[in-house]
């Protein structure tokens, strides 16, 4: 008995010594990681929040998640509670790109390391965030737009497009409105007769597109939404007023998610360009990397598809979103 008792004395000095070594105690601190989120306004959305829930959990993260409900006013609240907090690293997807060097500057005053995830901001001052790990939207527009330039390569006469852009102010909007126009732009029979936010929520992009449908109706031949939710939100307005969606207008979206690859498997859908919410797994390596003294690199880009109708029945229980 005296051994086994010894043994255990033993044992706990030396449990305190280690824990008095500074990597020791480093090491066992559970890393605190603050996100702000922009909101729960599409499939992509929470399929994105699912992701960095399951990836933080996984990766033995404690998350601090707070929810923006898409206002700029909320997600700059958040920030500074975790400033507030002392967490270990802040990251956020900014529900625009403008108006964030206050806060970063506070975060960067305090010493907590920013990463940016999903979409970026038009900072002057790169310093103010280490990382933006997110999708090329510029490219997902030229996507867009190559593939309608290809299904049109034999109409003569005008292609009349309506849009539905995302929130206002936004990366996506910005950038995919962009490249879509970048590509449509080589052959003037492509016209946008008309374009509008639906703020990336079905319901918005059905109210819209009954607008255009109101004012425009049957001149319509194209829809170019930049995310599938008001998509699909277009699709019951279309519906709604008589006409074929996917074949009296093509449309055209992009996400790639569950409800986009259902709409094409039933025909009302042409394509979907992919833009992956999958970001949790590389936000913790990179919170981690962070946390270790590693500096991740400076853009992470997420790799993409494109799904055209003929092709979703395949793809569709391969799909992880
Ligand atoms: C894109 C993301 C956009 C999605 C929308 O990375 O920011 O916001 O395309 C989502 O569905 O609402």
């Amino acid at each position: 008995m005296a051994i086994h008792r010894r043994h255990l004395t033993a044992a706990a000095v030396g449990l305190s010594l280690a824990s008095m070594l500074p990597g020791f105690a480093q090491a066992q601190k559970k890393i605190v990681l603050g996100f702000s989120q922009v909101g729960a306004e599409s499939e992509w959305r929470t399929a994105n929040t699912e992701s960095i829930k399951l990836a933080a959990a996984d990766a033995g993260i404690e998350l601090k998640f707070s929810d923006a409900q898409q206002k700029q006013e909320n997600q700059i609240k958040a920030i500074r509670s975790f400033i507030a907090q002392k967490v270990d690293v802040i990251a956020f997807s900014p529900v625009v790109e403008s108006g964030w060097d206050n806060v970063l500057r506070e975060a960067k005053a305090a010493k907590i390391p920013v990463v940016l995830t999903d979409r970026s901001v038009n900072s002057k001052d790169t310093s103010l965030y280490v990382t933006f790990m997110g999708s090329d939207f510029v490219e997902e527009g030229r996507k867009a737009g190559r593939w309608l330039v290809d299904k049109m390569k034999d109409q003569k006469g005008d292609v009349n497009i309506v849009e539905l852009q995302g929130t206002v102010g936004s990366a996506p909007a910005i950038d995919r409105k962009k490249g879509f126009e970048e590509i449509i732009k080589a052959d003037s029979k492509f016209k946008v007769i008309r374009s509008q936010t639906g703020d990336f929520t079905r319901a918005k992009g059905k109210e819209v597109m009954e607008a255009f449908l109101k004012a425009d109706g049957k001149k319509i031949n194209v829809l170019f939404a930049h995310n599938d939710d008001m998509a699909i939100g277009a699709i019951q307005a279309i519906e709604e007023a008589g006409m074929k969606p996917a074949k009296d207008i093509t449309i055209i979206s992009i996400d790639g998610v569950k409800g986009a690859f259902e709409a094409m498997m039933a025909g009302k859908l042409n394509v979907s360009v992919e833009c992956s919410p999958l970001l949790g797994p590389q936000l913790m390596s990179a919170v981690k990397d962070i946390q270790a003294g590693k500096t991740p690199p400076k853009r992470i880009l997420t790799k993409e598809g494109i799904f055209p109708m003929e092709t979703a029945a395949a793809e569709f229980p391969k799909r992880k979103y």
